[in-house]
């Protein structure tokens, strides 16, 4: 069977980036794609804001010598994240592309490495960044000592708040997308929180969340020869205001983070009932009534938040309630045992001391427990209470 030939739409935002046009077309119509003939349809899509320079009508007059350049005008200057929501979605919707690439028109992304980034996606991959900080990657030596900081802690920063560590160039904007990924995440992304540069943060992000495949190859990232870099300060604000707002919402959102609160809660519970229980009857009968309330608390909670995908019918929860019960024992009885053992075996001595307070091995050991306990308990909770 005749394989049918992909439609390859090269995105390029534009802002005074004239004199870059003509050369765009020669090298990647003329001169790259001509090596992958016959396996892909080309296009090149401008999206120009509009630029003072003429770009927009430079464009239009290289249309007629290069049919597959194609032209997408903003009225005025509306940010690269703008540019790039218009120009996939023209590129999909119109041009009807089964892969986009993010390319800069300025030749610092050197397009040599288009094939390569093409092979990558018949490999099985859905995005493919040309990335810098990896092996055989490079940013340009000549960049002052601000911007490369800036580059490099910064997409530091990014792998540590998102917590994605097999991604390292997380800003490039030098990309080869599959149709799928962009309709799957273009939707959720809407126009004014990625006006800017933030556009590829949030484009990627997204994508690792909803679990596409991303790989790497690596680019030199070369100095401008013509034209000016539009890179402004409202990137470095807004990109730390996104990935620390949507993290932390991540964080809220999981699983771990609401058993941790409902444990706190029902700490809580238990320790204000016995004290107030325990002015009304015996200490050990206080105390049992309040942990069992804490118990209660605990299932409650984690029934209808922790675990509100799984939760449980009412026929079950006599059942797994007393499972739940039998759980906590366990870990009550797991912290004691492994304060036991520790005991036995490292003994009971002073550490350091903290003004009148002194730091021992009993408060280390306890602590260990406690961890294990909740170690215990989330296992407990996941694999048997409320198990898929
Ligand atoms: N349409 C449009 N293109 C932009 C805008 N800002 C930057 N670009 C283009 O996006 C590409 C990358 O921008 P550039 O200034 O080179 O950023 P740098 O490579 O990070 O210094 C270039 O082709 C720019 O012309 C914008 O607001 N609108
Ligand atoms: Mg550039």
């Amino acid at each position: 069977m005749p394989k049918v030939r992909q439609r390859v739409v090269i995105v390029s935002p534009t802002y005074n980036e004239k004199g870059n046009i003509r050369r765009l077309c020669e090298v990647l119509l003329d001169t790259i794609f001509r090596e992958v003939d016959g396996v892909y349809d080309p296009h090149i899509l401008i999206v120009d804001d509009s630029s003072p320079d003429g770009t927009g009508e430079e464009v239009t007059r290289l249309s007629k010598q290069y049919p597959n350049l194609h032209l997408l005008t903003n009225p005025k200057k509306l940010g690269l994240g703008n540019a790039y929501t218009k120009g996939m979605r023209y590129a999909i919707d119109v041009l009807k592309a089964d892969i986009v690439f993010e390319f800069d028109a300025d030749f610092q992304h050197d397009p040599t490495r288009i094939p390569v980034m093409l092979q990558k996606l018949e490999e099985g991959n859905d995005i493919v960044l040309g990335a810098r900080y990896i092996p055989g990657g490079s940013i340009p030596d000549t960049w002052g000592f601000y911007r490369k900081f800036l580059s490099v802690v910064g997409n530091l920063t990014i792998r540590i708040v998102i917590s994605h560590f097999a991604i390292h160039d997380w800003t490039t904007g030098y990309r080869a997308i599959r149709k799928k990924v962009v309709e799957a995440v273009l939707p959720e992304m809407s126009s004014e929180t990625f006006m800017g540069y933030t556009f590829q943060i949030g484009l990627l992000h997204k994508a690792v969340r909803k679990g596409f495949k991303v790989a790497e190859i690596p680019i030199h990232f070369v100095d401008r020869t013509y034209g000016k870099s539009k890179l402004g300060n409202e990137y470095i604000k807004n990109t730390l205001l996104y990935i620390f707002k949507v993290r932390v919402k991540e964080i809220i959102a999981s699983r771990i983070f609401k058993f941790a609160v409902v444990g706190g809660i029902g700490t809580l519970v238990q320790l204000v009932l016995l004290q107030l229980f325990r002015r009304l009857i015996p200490f050990t009968l206080a105390n049992l009534l309040a942990i069992e309330i804490a118990i209660i608390s605990n299932f409650t909670f984690n029934n209808i938040w922790t675990f509100a995908d799984r939760s449980l019918s009412l026929s079950k929860i006599p059942g797994k309630f007393l499972q739940f019960n039998m759980a906590s024992a366990g870990s009550v009885l797991l912290q004691t045992l492994t304060s036991l053992f520790c005991e036995k075996v490292v003994g009971i001595y002073s550490l350091f001391t903290l003004g009148t307070f002194t730091v021992d091995t009993g408060i280390v050991f306890a602590m260990i427990g406690i961890g294990l306990g909740l170690l215990w308990n989330y296992t407990a909770y996941n694999r048997l209470v409320w198990k898929k």
